[in-house]
């Protein structure tokens, strides 16, 4: 087995997209409808009322965007695939035109001297899946695994880092139980149901892949720190401990005990359901992941019910107690505290808890575009950057730093109000221009000796 990931020496830098939040152009070349092309469409869902339709139009402009990374010395660039574009009714029936494109996105990548890494499913699962209840239905992670081998048969020969999902939690929780992401379901312990197809068809998938000769397959998780503001207050320790359980344990557990732990069971019982929770899935979870990625923004300060702010995400923990969260200053545009001690934190426990190599697949921060000076944003990249620094000095082994976003692009929910970018875009013409984090974190670069 020979690893193509960042070999640690030194961090390796990179920067990350995801296809709904840049593409545009749902409606070319055959690609089918997902599910954020419903849920955008039904009214007061996303905060401007807007879609992804044109977005960034990068799937025009992605020389102009891979010339971007190149101008950063960024050594890496982290992408997403549509899985509409490749098989627009979820299975079945494969659409050449979306898997051509990739092939050239690739391509592109790699005479720039980037190192592609792709990721199977960033959230936008096809209508046609969703029909079909989504992940709510067993076969869905089947037909991943079965989408996720077409795209490897055709990109495994140039793209060897791959990711199965980005944020999982999101995809379940926010999207089943929160209903504030795609599909928009309100259903309580459905997401606990989601949780456990996603990380089968992770399993499955990276089966697959390693089959075909994968060696670097790993998953992104969005893992978070929970702090209960008073650690001797044994009721609240027990509600945080919950919610650790719902947004961390639930893929943890599995990945690297093959199993969901008792407390976790307490909260979320379907997952002991043997129906949902057949013989073997847990066992073909376990040990498949070959690396992990973590992305990270803020910590979670957990205080009693009604001593703070009510979670804008309450209802994505099903089945557990309530807290409310303490968000303190300072503070991003999208109200997340910046706290980088966090990913500090993050990154030394989530390597000792599951022994692989880490990739912070995702952080950097929402500020307002009022101007190209970007400060702010600056000084968080450089706390993080440095926090990652210090996860690696104490011994955990973090590959890589791939900063969330290159470009202003559409933000779910918030729709294009909150802006991640360090690239500018503007809506009237899709010019791009570089803020000064850009600069500065090309600068970083440079100075470190490595992309
Ligand atoms: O924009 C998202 C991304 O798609 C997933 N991680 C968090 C980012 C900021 O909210």
């Amino acid at each position: 087995m020979t690893s193509s990931l960042p070999d640690g020496a030194s961090l390796a830098f990179g920067v990350a997209t995801a296809a709904y939040q840049i593409e545009g152009a749902t409606a070319e070349d055959g690609r089918g409808p997902s599910i954020w092309d419903t849920f955008t469409a039904r009214p007061g869902t996303v905060r401007d009322g807007r879609d992804g339709s044109v977005a960034c139009d990068s799937y025009h402009r992605y020389d102009e965007d891979l010339d971007l990374v190149a101008g950063l010395g960024a050594g890496w660039y982290r992408f997403s695939i549509a899985w509409p574009r490749v098989l627009p009714e979820g299975n079945g029936r494969v659409e050449s035109r979306g898997l051509d494109f990739y092939d050239r996105l690739v391509d592109a990548v790699l005479a720039r001297g980037v190192s592609p890494t792709a990721t199977l499913y960033h959230w936008d699962l096809p209508q046609a899946l969703e029909d079909l209840n989504g992940w709510l239905n067993r076969d869905t992670a089947e037909a991943f695994a079965d989408y996720a081998a077409v795209v490897h048969d055709r990109l495994g020969d140039r793209v060897r880092v791959w990711a199965t999902h980005n944020e999982p939690w999101c995809a379940a929780y926010l999207g089943y139980a929160a209903g504030v992401h795609a599909p928009g379901r309100r259903e309580g312990g459905a997401g606990h149901r989601a949780a456990h197809h996603l990380l089968l068809a992770h399993g499955l998938a990276a089966a697959r892949l390693h089959d075909a000769g994968a060696d670097d397959v790993g998953i992104v998780l969005n893992l978070a720190p929970f702090w209960p503001e008073d650690p001797d207050d044994p009721t609240l320790v027990a509600a945080t401990d919950q919610i650790d359980a719902v947004r961390n344990r639930v893929w943890l557990g599995p990945l690297v005990d093959g199993r969901y732990d008792d407390g976790l069971l307490e909260v979320a019982p379907e997952l002991a359901e043997p129906d949902l929770v057949r013989d073997g899935d847990l066992a073909l979870v376990q040990g498949s992941a070959d690396w992990l990625g973590v992305n990270y923004y803020t910590p979670f300060r957990t205080a009693r019910p009604g001593a703070a702010e009510t979670h804008p995400e309450a209802d994505a923990y099903p089945g557990t107690s309530p807290v409310s969260f303490v968000v303190r200053e300072p503070r991003t545009d999208i109200g997340w505290e910046v706290d980088a001690s966090g990913l500090e934190q993050l990154l030394i426990d989530s390597h000792r808890r599951t022994g692989l190599p880490v990739l912070v697949t995702e952080n950097g921060a929402a500020y307002p575009d009022v101007t190209l000076d970007d400060q702010d944003r600056i000084a968080y990249l450089r706390d993080h950057i440095a926090a990652t620094r210090r996860a690696r000095e104490a011994g955990a082994d973090v590959r890589a730093y791939v900063v969330w976003t290159l470009l202003d692009n559409f933000e779910w929910a918030e729709g294009y109000t909150k802006t991640f970018g360090i690239v500018h875009v503007d809506p009237r013409d899709q010019s791009r221009t570089p803020k000064a984090s850009f600069h500065w974190l090309a600068e970083h670069i440079s100075d470190s000796g490595v992309g």
